[in-house]
């Protein structure tokens, strides 16, 4: 039918290039790096690849501070190498999406140069600036900043520049049509190479009122009610998909939503041409606390954004990227006993939802939080500068080293564990970020040998998901939304039925089926070795079975 898309079909694999393959020996992952891992993608049934950010960049955000955007970074190669990537991606009926990251460039960027250099230059207009005898600026939170002021005062010119996140990203002037104009361009250019997508990051902050009016105090804790959907932001993505996105059969994800369903629509409504689709971050949020989650949230988030967008747009399913710690230490349980069942549940969960799933490398391997003890082991800026923030104000640094180790994004950041050999096959040098020690126990090499590794059991949901279009397309149902422990819902299509039951625990569960449901046959996924089909259905700890239904 005429709802059935490409980009609502596939899978979407996240490459950390950074972290993904070193192919020269310098301790950072590389273009080359991920070419000589192209088979291995390939039987991961995964079809799209998206690649986080690869252009110049003083790399002060790991890449999402971009100096040229029409250039690859040195440490990852050359352009010849990112058009023989493309290509052999392609030749295994493989797509590539790109970052796209336009909410702000580098200091380093040739455009801040010019811009900062006299209130004159042509460029000034394609940032903000806040002319320093107009007095303070009104306030406004800097997600990374050590001092949380997204003002920087630049003596050069006597004004400041602003910056939601580091000194090093100031934020590009979208009401500027020029800008615009070559935001396009640059679209265009790596359309033109053939790539097949963006995602679009930290696209939901762009647009601005640029009078800075003052915003209540304690904004700050409602950041996307204040940041997200400002002024003209729809008009200028209307704008950017007649200019651009129209002309070509590509994909294109906002990362960022705004404040709710009714906001995330407005970017993925069909009928606005605007985007395919929208991650938001409600399932992310939830669980960052020392305590844990409560399954009954988890369920509670999933269900109501699937019923907010049952009939018209398209969301994006994850459970981690580059942002946040690994998957299973947060959602599932990494204890040995209990992390391969876990993260196999978690993947199951990721590829039987509606919604385009986005699989973040490692997690395909159970890969797990690396829970440093120092600051010094971190080279995340956030992490770099929450410290020091901390440490300024005279705070607690323990308690901010006890957090890190459960949320910092260097947590999944660790390089990639392809095997027992030294720094887990990842370099001959000395590692970026230091390898995870359990890499000796938790690699892709002893998952190849095991065919109930977590790897072996990624490889069959996703090929279930491919048979079976009642898992992209199919209506969702929850089922026993009370139940603290056990998520199930069932997904249908015309006559195809099927039951997902989740056992979201260390502790064998048991569950009765609803009486309007049977049980249609084997399993198409189950990752334990067996599976009794009855009225109640005995769960091990966090088994994960994907049952027909008559
Ligand atoms: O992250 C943006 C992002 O997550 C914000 O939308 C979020 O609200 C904020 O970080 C508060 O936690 C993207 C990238 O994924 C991230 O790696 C970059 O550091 C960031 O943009 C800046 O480009
Ligand atoms: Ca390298």
């Amino acid at each position: 039918s005429q709802n059935e898309k490409w980009w609502k079909e596939t899978v979407v694999y996240q490459i950390y290039p950074r972290s993904f393959q070193d192919s020269n020996g310098d301790g950072v992952g590389d273009l080359r790096g991920i070419i000589s891992r192209l088979d291995y993608l390939q039987s991961l049934g995964v079809e799209t690849i998206w690649l986080n950010p690869i252009y110049a960049s003083p790399n002060d955000d790991n890449g999402y501070d971009i100096s040229d955007y029409r250039r690859i970074q040195p440490e990852f190669g050359t352009m010849q190498d990112f058009d023989a990537l493309l290509k052999g991606l392609h030749e295994r009926g493989l797509k590539l999406v790109m970052d796209l990251v336009v909410n702000h460039s580098s200091d380093e960027h040739e455009w801040f140069k010019q811009a900062r250099s006299s209130r004159q230059n042509p460029y000034r207009a394609y940032y903000h600036w806040w002319p320093a005898e107009k007095g303070k600026p009104t306030p406004r939170y800097s997600f990374f900043d050590v001092n949380s002021d997204a003002w920087k005062y630049d003596s050069l010119t006597n004004a400041y520049y602003l910056h939601y996140f580091s000194r090093k990203q100031p934020d590009l002037n979208w009401e500027n049509p020029k800008l615009r104009q070559e935001v396009h361009s640059i679209m265009r250019f790596w359309l033109d190479k053939g790539i097949d997508g963006f995602r679009m990051d930290a696209f939901q902050y762009v647009a601005k009122d640029t009078t800075f009016p003052a915003f209540p105090a304690g904004y700050e804790k409602q950041i996307l009610k204040y940041y997200s959907s400002g002024p003209n932001l729809h008009a200028y993505i209307q704008e950017m998909n007649r200019e651009v996105l129209s002309k070509y059969p590509v994909m294109t994800v906002a990362e960022g939503a705004g404040d709710s369903p009714t906001e995330a629509m407005k970017f993925v409504d069909p009928a606005r041409r605007e985007l395919n689709m929208a991650y938001h971050f409600e399932g992310m949020d939830i669980g960052n606390g020392p305590e844990g989650y409560k399954l009954t949230d988890f369920k509670q988030v999933y269900t109501r954004w699937d019923s907010a967008f049952a009939r018209k747009g398209w969301l994006s399913i994850f459970l981690a990227n580059h942002d946040v710690p690994r998957m299973v230490s947060k959602f599932g349980d990494d204890r040995p006993a209990f992390r391969a069942a876990s993260a196999k549940l978690l993947n199951t969960f990721i590829l039987t939802m509606r919604g385009t799933p986005y699989c973040y490398n490692g997690d395909e391997l159970g890969m797990t939080n690396i829970r440093f003890d120092r600051i010094e082991d971190y080279r995340d800026v956030a992490t770099l500068n929450g410290y020091q923030k901390v440490k300024n104000q005279g705070g607690d640094l323990g308690g901010f080293l006890a957090t890190a180790k459960r949320t910092a994004r260097d947590n999944c950041r660790t390089p990639f564990q392809w095997d027992a050999s030294p720094n887990a096959g990842f370099t001959t040098g000395r590692p970026w970020l230091k390898v995870n020690p359990n890499y000796r126990q938790i690699n892709r090499a002893a998952q190849e040998k095991d065919p109930n590794s977590i790897l072996n059991h990624f490889r069959r949901a996703t090929a279930v998901r491919r048979q079976h279009k009642v898992l992209v397309y199919g209506q969702y149902q929850l089922l026993d939304a009370a139940n603290p422990h056990i998520y199930a819902y069932t997904r249908t299509l015309d006559q195809e039925r099927v039951l997902v039951a989740l056992n979201f625990s260390s502790d064998k569960r048991t569950w009765a089926l609803p009486a309007t449901l049977k049980l249609g046959g084997q399993p198409w996924l189950n990752n334990y070795p067996t599976f009794t089909p009855a009225a109640t259905l005995a769960l091990q700890p966090w088994q994960a079975v994907v049952v027909p239904l008559r």
